[in-house]
């Protein structure tokens, strides 16, 4: 017998845990199916810096306990360049809004844990997840869980589960237009348990390609440099890594710099990518699953929490309202925040990155920097950017 539901969620990274919690606060009946195991997606380290609005989202969802007592505060955001160090400040310029250090593995944690206290179902372990009948009025999903053939039977499918996800590859060519672009380098990351060169995070533009300074807490540290995409992750070993972090960094920055052994290290490629709609028949696409953008900027995670705000709202409106124009509202909603996100975190990567080593480049990147921190309107202008745009 198929099991029915109102909504299926695709995926149980942050944006499908987020969406499941809200639900179950509506009382939407919804499962949650995710093709690894919880001890997979819990164990993924990625984001570290948190919106107002994620912060806000959290907490309305019931998720905010721990956030509130761990998360970091941060009232400035730093550049570096031309062997200078520049802070951007932050909430007094854009109404108090300031960003929180938080990693997205303690968000997916906490999350995990309401969805789990609740009682919402979530299915890890699927198996060649499929979905169909999502252009009818009666979609299903099928699985395969402990070697077991499933169905289930729902009202609306939400695909939430990213970049290399099966909803958004379900959607007919036709119906569906994608943009973006590869970039030319990835970046490498390094996690330790050393206290964090910076109070706040640094960016760092430097002619030998960018940094990173970042931290999960006051005594556990997150830092990138940007490395060619192909590089094999073996060739560094953590002194060479601490190396070339201090070349890339400000004189009074890099002798402040506390290195020690790597807790993780992995390479991630950057890409910006957008699909359009966000929307089709009874499918709805959120966060990575619809869009990605490169990490400057800290934007992947707290835009796919934007779209969960959004689709919560109209997933609400559908059931409530009988509504059905709520749908493709969702998807025009989210993908108006959507794009001036790619727009900023686009901005940033090419400020920021070495790109083909021009030296008439770096200059002009160096002279954009120097004009922004100088002026009180790029000062606003990358803060409330940064902070994040209004919901
Ligand atoms: P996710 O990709 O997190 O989650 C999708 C879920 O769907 C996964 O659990 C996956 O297993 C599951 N899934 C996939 N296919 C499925 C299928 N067929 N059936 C069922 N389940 C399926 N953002 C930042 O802001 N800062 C960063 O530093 C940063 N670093 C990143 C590093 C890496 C390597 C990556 C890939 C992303 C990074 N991001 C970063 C962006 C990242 O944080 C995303 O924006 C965020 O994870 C988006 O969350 P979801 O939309 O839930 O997608
Ligand atoms: C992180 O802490 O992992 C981080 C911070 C800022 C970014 C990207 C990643 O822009």
């Amino acid at each position: 017998m198929a099991k029915r539901t109102q909504v299926v969620i695709v995926g149980a990274g942050p944006s499908g845990l987020l969406l499941g919690c809200l639900l179950d606060r509506a009382g939407i009946d919804n499962i949650i199916v995710e093709r690894q195991t919880k001890d997979h997606v819990l164990a993924r380290i990625r984001a570290g810096i948190l919106e107002q609005t994620s912060v806000d989202l959290l907490t309305s969802a019931g998720a905010g306990a721990r956030l509130a007592v761990e998360g970091i505060a941060h009232h400035a955001v730093n550049i570096a360049f031309d062997h200078k160090l520049v802070s951007v400040p932050l909430g007094a310029t854009t109404n108090g809004k300031v960003v929180t250090a938080y990693g997205q593995t303690e968000v997916t944690l906490d999350l995990y844990n309401l969805r789990a206290a609740g009682g919402g179902q979530t299915i890890y372990s699927a198996e060649n997840v499929e979905i169909h009948d999502f252009d009818r009025d009666w979609p299903f999903i099928r699985f395969v869980n402990n070697g077991k053939a499933e169905e289930i039977a729902c009202d609306l499918i939400a695909g939430c589960d990213g970049y290399h996800g099966v909803c958004r590859a379900s959607i007919p060519d036709n119906a569906i237009t994608t943009y973006g672009q590869v970039y030319p380098f990835g970046w490498l990351g390094l996690l330790a348990d050393t206290p964090p060169v910076s109070n706040e995070v640094i960016y760092a533009n430097n002619d030998r390609g960018f940094a990173l300074c970042s931290m999960r807490s006051m005594t556990r540290s997150r830092y990138y440099i940007q490395c060619d995409p192909a590089d094999n992750i073996e060739r560094w070993s953590d002194d060479a890594f601490w190396d070339e972090l201090r070349r890339r960094l400000p004189p009074e920055t890099a002798e402040q710099l506390i290195t020690g052994p790597s807790l993780e290290k992995s390479i991630a490629p950057l890409r910006s990518f957008v699909a359009e709609p966000m929307h089709f028949g009874r499918l709805l696409l959120a966060g990575d699953a619809a869009h990605v953008v490169p990490p400057t900027g800290a934007k992947g995670l707290n835009l796919a929490f934007s779209d969960i705000y959004y689709l919560h709202q109209a997933i609400a409106r559908f059931f409530a309202d009988n509504d059905s124009a709520a749908l493709p509202h969702y998807s025009r909603q989210a993908l108006a925040r959507v794009w001036k996100t790619e727009r900023f975190s686009w901005y940033l990567t090419n400020l920021t990155h070495r790109f083909n080593g021009d030296p008439f480049e770096q200059k002009m990147k160096e002279a954009e920097l120097d004009y922004i921190t100088a002026s009180s309107a790029g000062r606003l202008m990358m803060a409330e950017n940064y902070v994040g745009l209004p919901l």
